[in-house]
């Protein structure tokens, strides 16, 4: 019997917006002057508040925190695709994102400040709180997106994960029940090129991650990351195809963790200045604004009353953080189950005898 082919795939890679701040007119979604400007306000008031945290941290205010710098426009394209109606599943990276759905920045500097209270996400806002172990949240996003079309909503779940999560096999479980039941979620892999101390090509012998979704009977689709408009082009894409019923995707996003993996990590040691420095040329907040300025929709002076707005509105946000009350050591317990199981109590008990309450 002579080899036949039983299959081929092609990945391809979308972008619109390059690094220059040029579009590809045939390929542009089509969004308000508003809608672009709104985006780019995001994407400011998402750097300042990362910005802010780093310094929280180092001045002993906050636990820890990893980074979102370079990785805004991944934050915005999405959340302007999705819709209320949406489930947002969050990895670990994702504060710019969280931000533009309804979570309360205050609360997340909690939440990374070691307080329980910053996983209550608020009444009526579709986002599962934020979960550390890496690739977990791929299995989240394919029992929401079943849920979603078991009940027949006309919503999707968007979850996330980083390049270095795609080798756990959560991941390919993940896909591998999405792909056979058609459940409404899209994967989004934010390939930020590394996974702490990891580089990419010691993650994986593929070319792209990408086409990691075709092994499992997915649509996969690489865009610029650092391209607000190809990644919501991608999402909006993914989401309709979620939302009728057709299935899930995978969306890789190609894009760099300007920081270091998180205030714990020293990213000098491990990467080149210049590897960092060829992708702050590829800055994604720098690429949107020399759009917009290109098309006359945003100046100097409006820079510098945004620049002045998202400082006022971060300071808010760190009043807030360290007006809450203090916790009570209870809090570490207790949103964990609806009702207390014993061994919790037992440690709970326990705790209060050692801190003396
Ligand atoms: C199951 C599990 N293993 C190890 C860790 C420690 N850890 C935290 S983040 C990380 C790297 C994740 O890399 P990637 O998925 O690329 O996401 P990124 O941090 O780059 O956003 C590791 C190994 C963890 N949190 N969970
Ligand atoms: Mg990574």
């Amino acid at each position: 019997m002579p080899r036949e082919t039983v299959y081929t795939a092609v990945t391809e890679r979308l972008s619109i917006l390059d690094a220059e701040g040029k579009v590809d007119e045939r390929l542009m979604p089509e969004l308000t002057a508003e809608q672009i400007t709104e985006g780019y306000r995001s994407m400011v008031r998402m750097r300042a508040f990362d910005d802010k945290a780093l310094k929280l941290q180092r001045q002993g205010r906050m636990g820890t925190w990893p980074p979102i710098r370079g990785q805004e426009a991944v934050q915005v394209g999405v959340a302007m695709a999705m819709t209320d109606d949406d489930w947002l599943i969050p990895a670990f990276r994702e504060h710019g994102l969280m931000l533009m759905r309804g979570i309360p920045g205050y609360l997340q500097y909690a939440y990374w400040s070691g307080d329980e209270r910053g996983s209550c996400i608020p009444e009526g806002v579709r986002c599962l709180p934020i979960a550390v172990p890496v690739g977990s949240q791929w299995q989240h996003g394919t029992g929401v997106g079943l849920a979603l079309k078991l009940r027949d909503e006309d919503a999707a779940a968007v979850t996330f994960g980083g390049d270095g999560s795609t080798s756990q096999g959560d991941f390919h479980e993940a896909l591998n029940l999405a792909g056979v039941y058609k459940s409404k979620t899209v994967f989004i892999i934010q390939n930020n090129q590394w996974a702490i101390s990891i580089p990419l090509h010691e993650q994986t012998a593929s070319s792209t991650l990408a086409q990691k979704a075709h092994a499992y009977g997915l649509p996969g689709l690489q865009v610029d990351g650092n391209d607000v408009f190809a990644v919501y082009v991608a999402t909006k894409e993914a989401l309709k195809r979620a939302r009728s019923g057709e299935g899930a995707s995978l969306i890789e996003a190609v894009t760099y963790r300007m920081g270091d993996h998180t205030t714990a990590d020293d990213a000098s040691r491990y990467r080149s200045a210049e590897e960092v420095k060829e992708w702050e040329d590829r800055d994604p907040v720098v690429r949107l604004r020399a759009f917009l300025k290109e098309r006359k929709w945003w100046d100097d002076d409006r820079e510098e009353t945004l620049q002045q707005e998202v400082q006022l509105w971060v300071d808010e946000q760190v009043r807030a953080l360290e007006e809450m009350e203090q916790a009570g050591i209870e809090e570490i317990f207790s949103d964990m189950y609806a009702e207390m199981p014993s061994h919790l109590e037992a440690q709970l008990a326990q705790l209060r005898e050692e801190v003396g309450q």
